[in-house]
């Protein structure tokens, strides 16, 4: 019975998880890969690279959706996908927005300030990982760096591409959120799991279990610190759903 999440600590996609798992009060330990050395061990028992992979009873599921799913199969007690028809469908369309709206462009947007800062980064990809993780990260972070600019396109003009469809997408759910308290349906859901988890770097929630820096370094904050008003309902999820 024994469920084992593969992840990243920093990972926002892993914190959809996290909370997932939390939410449903399961029993779980945590698998930490190092960024780099991640991709032989995902492959060989995934189709893809990526993390989060959830291990459960020797069956392996890849990618958060995904998993939302199967944990609300396996594990129905405190569903989070909506069991009337309406409703699980606007959650999973929400969901949907948020995993392609938000989840890369935090990530790309992020990124292209922290890379610059390897004494900020390199401990939050060895946090909960072997004790050489750090030494191991500082050697390769030259190479690493590259390799994350690459495969996520740090550079302009998609930085800035990123920044607009982050700001649009806050906007469309802060609109959401003026007319209802969820997203979908009468209760909260993978939708608005999704929505804060997605966005928690940004404001940095103790929940999180990252040992996240008082305030994110220069031109990072002071975008972030121009979302504050809009950022506030993701944070109030945080207080209420995530124990
Ligand atoms: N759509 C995927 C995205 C997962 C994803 O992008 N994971 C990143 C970390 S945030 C990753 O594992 N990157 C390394 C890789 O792809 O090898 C999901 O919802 O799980």
């Amino acid at each position: 019975m024994a469920i084992v999440l593969h992840q990243f600590p920093i990972s926002h996609y892993c914190e959809k998880i996290r909370w997932a798992l939390d939410y449903k009060g399961l029993d779980y330990r945590l698998k930490n890969h190092l960024p780099g050395l991640h991709f032989k061990k995902m492959k060989a028992v995934v189709p893809f690279s990526s993390v989060p992979v959830l291990e459960h009873d020797g069956h392996y599921v890849q990618g958060s959706a995904a998993i939302i799913s199967y944990l609300d199969t396996k594990f129905p007690a405190r569903p989070l996908t909506p069991q009337a028809s309406e409703a699980r469908e606007e959650a999973l369309r929400w969901e949907t927005f948020c995993d392609d709206n938000i989840g890369p462009h935090v990530r790309r947007f992020c990124y292209h300030t922290l890379l610059d800062h390897p004494d900020l980064v390199i401990p939050f990809f060895a946090q909960g990982g072997p004790f050489w993780g750090k030494a191991f990260l500082r050697m390769i972070f030259p190479k690493l760096q590259g390799v994350m600019r690459k495969a996520m396109q740090i550079r302009e003009p998609q930085v800035s591409e990123s920044r607009v469809t982050l700001e649009q997408a806050i906007q469309t759910l802060s609109q959401a959120y003026g007319e209802r308290p969820y997203l979908a349906g009468e209760q909260f859901s993978r939708a608005d799991l999704a929505a804060a988890s997605l966005l928690a770097p940004l404001f940095m929630p103790p929940q999180y279990g990252l040992k996240w820096p008082s305030t994110m370094p220069e031109p990072l904050q002071s975008w972030v610190d121009s979302q504050a008003e809009s950022l506030a309902p993701f944070q109030r999820f945080y207080q209420e759903h995530r124990r």
